[in-house]
């Protein structure tokens, strides 16, 4: 192609050079526009974000990209995008408000874009191609990640920015209503609001962020993807969450962050078996996610590394989120120890598969890695792919051609 490569710090090269390329090859010129968004890793405060306690998650180096112009016939009342991964175009309307396509990856893009035309902004005709290098289905957010993309190029493509909070809140109602999934606001935060060298500890009550600084390097963040994903009735995520509702509701609480453990074990008999131990997730994770936070900021790295056990430990037992292949990847890393170089390990995101996220002294990541990869191979027949991160820079226009 004749276009000159755009580079930039955050996202990878070839990823770019490749959707430009697409870009060029579907719709005969150069786009216009260009946009990026992360995925993200949860270092601990899993299964919190609805039920209004602190989540500590990070943007990672891995993007959704959308390369865009605007259509030669601008009285077409339709977006196109195609995806580059799946090689398939759809279209999305622009003038009535687009309707859910069950099962459909376009559902992350036109539930944003129903999202700002309901909200009165109106979308010029555009055509847009889509590439990403986060794993999807990974539990590393690769759906917020087309959402907040998408209303970074909305933004962009109309010149009007909106705040950030209500960005990433109409991501997550298109997730709501496009997608079925009754999500918190972790996932489309951590892809807006993500920098470089930090962590958020994120406030799901008041949506605060407070930056927990990440720039020491003699540790590293490994994610590793179990590359296993059990749909199980695609139910047990709204299940987990009326679950705590209904807890939340017998135990006459107004918000899980009064609720003290010492309370809960008072209160036990008024729950059932199941809900009382989807309390005890609640309340130890909101305890341990603050905790986490402050031995971060004072460098106590090993605190940190035994309440992500202790995390995990708890969505296993108690909110029953994990699965063998989740919890092979943690004994193993657990196994490894901190001699080893291992400082924490625990599942990442949603459950019933996907990723680990395991804190690793730097200067034994390859080892680490490598000990993870071959163990989890030999005890489950899976290859499991790893990559190492820091935290990343949040949804950003990478370049305009005016
Ligand atoms: C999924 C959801 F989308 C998030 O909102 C969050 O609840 C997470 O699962 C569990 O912590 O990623």
């Amino acid at each position: 192609s004749e276009q000159p490569s755009v580079s930039n710090q955050h996202v990878d090269e070839q990823l770019l050079d490749r959707i430009q390329n697409a870009y060029v090859e579907k719709f005969g010129k150069a786009p216009t526009l260009l946009v990026a968004a992360p995925g993200r890793v949860n270092l601990i405060g899993e299964h919190i974000d609805y039920n209004d306690g602190f989540v500590m998650p990070m943007a990672i180096q891995r993007y959704v990209v959308i390369a865009a112009g605007l259509a030669d016939d601008s009285s077409r009342d339709h977006g196109l995008v195609h995806s580059v991964e799946l090689e398939e175009t759809e279209q999305v309307s622009l003038v009535t408000s687009p309707q859910p396509k069950p099962g459909s990856w376009i559902n992350y893009v036109a539930g944003v874009i129903a999202g700002f035309l309901e909200s009165g902004v109106s979308i010029p005709a555009f055509d847009a191609v889509v590439d990403s290098n986060v794993p999807v289905g990974g539990g590393l957010s690769s759906s917020a990640a087309l959402e907040v993309a998408t209303a970074t190029l909305v933004e962009a493509i109309t010149g009007k920015s909106i705040g950030k909070a209500e960005k990433a809140l109409i991501c997550q109602q298109a997730e709501h209503k496009f997608a079925g999934v009754p999500c918190g606001i972790m996932d489309q935060f951590s892809s807006v609001f993500g920098k470089p060298n930090e962590l958020m500890l994120l406030d799901c009550q008041s949506q605060q962020i407070e930056p927990v600084p990440f720039q020491t390097d003699e540790i590293t963040v490994l994610i590793t993807n179990s590359n296993v994903k059990h749909e199980l009735t695609g139910g047990e995520y709204a299940e987990r969450r009326s679950g705590c509702d209904s807890a939340k509701a017998k135990l006459g609480c107004d918000s899980w962050r009064d609720m003290t453990i010492e309370e809960l074990e008072s209160k036990k008999a008024s729950l059932s078996e199941s809900e009382y131990r989807l309390a005890r997730h609640v309340v130890t994770e909101i305890s341990r996610t603050t905790d986490a936070a402050n031995a971060f900021a004072n460098g106590d790295y090993d605190q940190v590394g035994q309440l992500m056990y202790a995390s995990h430990d708890s969505l296993r037992d108690d909110f029953e989120v994990s699965c063998d292949e989740l919890d092979i990847l943690v004994e193993i890393a657990r196994a490894i120890g901190n001699e080893g170089g291992v400082i924490g390990s625990r599942m990442t995101g949603g459950g019933f598969g996907g990723c680990t996220v395991t804190l690793v002294k730097t200067d034994h990541l390859q080892s680490v890695t490598s000990t993870i990869q071959s163990e989890y191979k030999s005890k489950t027949g899976i290859e499991a792919m790893a990559f190492a991160t820091r935290p990343a820079m949040g949804a950003h226009v990478i370049a305009t051609t005016p």
